[in-house]
C-alpha cells in the first residue's frame, strides 16, 4: 500500500542532503544581511510543526476554525467543480485534517496525493488515511511542496485537482505567490481545478492578537528557527536575548513576525559569527492578508481564473476555486 511513499523517499535521499546545505546556506546569507532575514519555512521542523499545531488550539489564531468551518459549510459546492476520477493533490499536507472534508463530499476522488516534507508525518497522516478511506488509492510524496516536483506516474491520466489550504499562500511575497501559482499550474496541467485558503485582511486588534497569543505559542514558535540552528548548524543563540514581534504592516497589507535583539551581541552559527545589535531585528515571517480583489488578480498574474469563492462570516477568511 505505501510503496509509493518508499519510491518517492528513495528519489529524493539526494534532496535530503541538498535541503540540509541550503538551511546552512540561507542562514548564513539571510544573518550577514544589512536587513537580517530567514525564510518561514525553517520554523517547521518536528518541533516547529508541533508548535504550529499548537498555535491553530490557542483562542486567538482564528484562521484554522475559520477556514475548517468555513470548508464544512461549503464542501459540497466545492466538490460540484471536481470532476469524475480525480486526484487530489495536497500542497505541505501534514496531519491531513481537512482534506476530509472534501473527500467526504466528493466520492468522485480517487486517488489522494499528500506532498510533505516531514516523512514521519506523512507516513502517520498515510496510515491513518488509509485505515479511514480503504477505497482511495494513496500516493504520498515526500517533498518540498515548493520546489518543483513531478507527480507520481499513478496519477498520470487523471484530471487533477490541488489543494493547497490554511492561507500558506500567505507565507509568499507576490512575487513567490504568483511563481508558485504558475509551477502548480504546469504541474497540474491545463483545466486543472486547484482550491486555495485565504485569509482576509481585517482590523488590527484580531490580526494582532491571532499573532500575539497570551500563552506565548507564537512566541515559541517563532524562536524555535533560532532553537533549530543551534541544533542543527551548530549555533549558540540565547533565545532568552531576543524578543518576540508581530505587528501589523497595512501598506504591504500583512501580518510580520520578527525576532528582536535585546542586547549588543554575537551569535556563532554555520562556522560564521553574527553581531546583532540592541534592537536589532531579525525578520521571521510575512503572513499577507488578501481582499477578494487583490487574490483575484494575483491568480490571475499566474494564469489562474476564479470560478467561484466563498468568504466567512468575520474574523473573514476565503477559499478560492481556481481553473487554470
Ligand atoms: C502557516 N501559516 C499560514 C501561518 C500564518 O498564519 O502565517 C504560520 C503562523 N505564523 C504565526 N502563527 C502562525
Amino acid at each position: 500500500m505505501f510503496s509509493g511513499l518508499r519510491l518517492a523517499r528513495d528519489v529524493n535521499a539526494a534532496a535530503d542532503a541538498e535541503n540540509d546545505e541550503s538551511f546552512a546556506a540561507d542562514v548564513i546569507a539571510g544573518l550577514s544581511a544589512r536587513e537580517k532575514s530567514l525564510s518561514p519555512k525553517y520554523f517547521y521542523d518536528a518541533a516547529g510543526s508541533e508548535l504550529f499545531e499548537a498555535i491553530c488550539h490557542t483562542p486567538e489564531y482564528y484562521l484554522t476554525r475559520t477556514e475548517t468551518a468555513l470548508l464544512e459549510t461549503i464542501a459540497r459546492e466545492i466538490a460540484a467543480d471536481i470532476p469524475p476520477d480525480a486526484a487530489l493533490v495536497e500542497f505541505g499536507s501534514g496531519a491531513s485534517h481537512k482534506i476530509r472534508l472534501l473527500l467526504d463530499a466528493a466520492p468522485q476522488v480517487t486517488t489522494y496525493v499528500p506532498i510533505d516534507i516531514s516523512e514521519d508525518a506523512l507516513q502517520s497522516a498515510t496510515a491513518r488515511m488509509a485505515r479511514a478511506y480503504p477505497r482511495l488509492a494513496l500516493a504520498p510524496l515526500v517533498d518540498d511542496f515548493t520546489r518543483a516536483l513531478a507527480l507520481p506516474s499513478a496519477v498520470h491520466g487523471s484530471h487533477k485537482v490541488g489543494f493547497f489550504p490554511g492561507s500558506t499562500i500567505g507565507n509568499f511575497n507576490p512575487h513567490q505567490a504568483v511563481a508558485f501559482l504558475r509551477q502548480v499550474h504546469r504541474l497540474l496541467g491545463d483545466g486543472a481545478l486547484l482550491i486555495v485558503g485565504a485569509d482576509m485582511a481585517k482590523d488590527e486588534p484580531t490580526l494582532h492578537a491571532a499573532y500575539n497569543d497570551r500563552q506565548g505559542v507564537t512566541e515559541r514558535f517563532n524562536k524555535n528557527v533560532l532553537a533549530r540552528i543551534n541544533r542543527e548548524l551548530g549555533g549558540d543563540f540565547n533565545l532568552d536575548a531576543f524578543e518576540h514581534l508581530a505587528l501589523w504592516n497595512p501598506q504591504e497589507s500583512r501580518m510580520e513576525m520578527h525576532l528582536v535583539s535585546r542586547i549588543d551581541q554575537l551569535v556563532n552559527a554555520a562556522g560564521h559569527t553574527f553581531a546583532f545589535k540592541a534592537g536589532e531585528r531579525l525578520h521571521t515571517e510575512n503572513s499577507y492578508k488578501f481582499t477578494v480583489s487583490a487574490f483575484t488578480a494575483l491568480a490571475h498574474n499566474a494564469g489562474w481564473e476564479v470560478a467561484h469563492h466563498w468568504v466567512s462570516e468575520a474574523p473573514h477568511f476565503a477559499v478560492f476555486n481556481l481553473r487554470a
